[in-house]
């Protein structure tokens, strides 16, 4: 299997985030890939596509905020990473926005995410990295992997948050589709629902999108994820969420993601997209799933057997010691 990453991407590495009232290490660390990198051997650097895989997903004038952010960040004397503080959630007037902290509140849902010196360098290799995947499979080969970092499922269009700023996985369908794969299904099996992903294909008859997920009654990303979220218009019926309780294991998990693959399977797709985090590990430091590192191979095997081409690309995932092997287990169920 061909296997894509992109040194730049470990530009991207806050300080800090906000978690529980306190400020602590950044979770979503570069050491992440580091441990990835062990388990799974040498990867091929992506080539450069441009900006326009980018702009096919996300608004260029969110864009242009994520380019721009730090450095106007810097420029009202801050320091450190930018984060957010407010937001424009009551009476959202939203005209002449210019101070960083009215931007950063426009065009985040969280203050989980810092924006650091080099994020925008990290995340348009991130971008590539998910493209060269997506093109691989599309030129022939049966599956390939993207080791994106950072994520990319909590963000939308136009917002970020949940560590992610730019949608990887939505950016590889997106391609899919634009390169004349005229269905296009993803499988997203991160801990956490992936609500970026459900609302940039929330409107879509043409891109499928099935997830697995802790139940948003007890966690993060809380608005979004509940099974009776199904899409609109166009869209109606194209999504589908199976939230599952805190403490799932194998079984229980593989029977939904079963599930998932059946409803996939009516939808018929040219290609899939796995949106694959490996917080569902039994000691994940801020997850609640039992996933032991052989059922990684399992759940890929099922995957597998259904024969569609796969773009897998990487979400989350934070026991940074345990995570290589269970991404390498994963990926040898291919
Ligand atoms: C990203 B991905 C804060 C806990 C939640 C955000 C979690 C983002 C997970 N106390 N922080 O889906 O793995
Ligand atoms: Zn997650």
């Amino acid at each position: 299997m061909r296997l894509y990453f992109d040194p730049r991407q470990l530009l991207h590495a806050p300080a800090v985030e906000l978690h529980n009232g306190s400020f602590c290490a950044y979770a979503e660390t570069p050491q992440r890939v580091e441990s990835i990198l062990r388990a799974i051997g040498p990867t091929d650097l992506p080539g450069d596509f441009g900006e326009g895989p980018i702009l096919a997903v996300h608004d260029s004038d969110y864009v242009a905020f994520l380019k721009s952010a730090h450095a106007r960040w810097q420029q009202a004397g801050r320091p450190g990473d930018a984060i957010p503080y407010v937001w424009p959630v009551v009476h959202r007037r939203q005209i002449a926005l210019s101070r960083i902290d009215a931007l950063l509140g426009r065009y985040s849902f969280d203050a989980t995410t810092p924006i650091a010196e080099r994020t925008w360098d990290a995340l348009y290799a991130n971008a590539q990295t998910a493209v060269a995947a997506a093109q691989t499979v599309l030129d022939g080969e049966s599956a390939a992997f993207a080791l994106c970092r950072p994520p990319g499922h909590h963000c939308g269009r136009d917002y970020y948050g949940g560590y992610c700023h730019l949608n990887v996985a939505a950016i590889a369908a997106q391609r899919a589709r634009d390169r004349g794969v005229e269905r296009v299904a993803i499988l997203d099996i991160d801990y956490h629902h992936g609500n970026g992903t459900q609302d940039i294909f929330w409107e879509r008859g043409d891109v499928f999108y099935a997830s697995l997920h802790a139940d948003p009654a007890s966690d993060y990303p809380f608005y979004w994820g509940h099974a009776d979220e199904a899409g609109v218009g166009q869209g109606a019926g194209a999504n589908l969420n199976l939230p599952l309780p805190q403490g799932t294991s194998v079984d229980a998990f593989r029977a939904a993601q079963a599930d998932a693959l059946e409803s996939i399977a009516r939808f018929a797709p040219g290609l899939l997209v796995i949106s694959f985090g490996a917080d569902t590990w039994e000691g994940d430091p801020i997850s609640h799933f039992k996933l032991s590192t052989s059922d990684y191979a399992l759940l890929a095997a099922d995957i597998a057997a259904c024969g569609w081409p796969t773009v897998i690309v990487m979400e989350g995932g934070y026991a940074v010691d345990a995570l290589g092997e269970n991404v390498a287990a994963f990926l040898s169920g291919f």
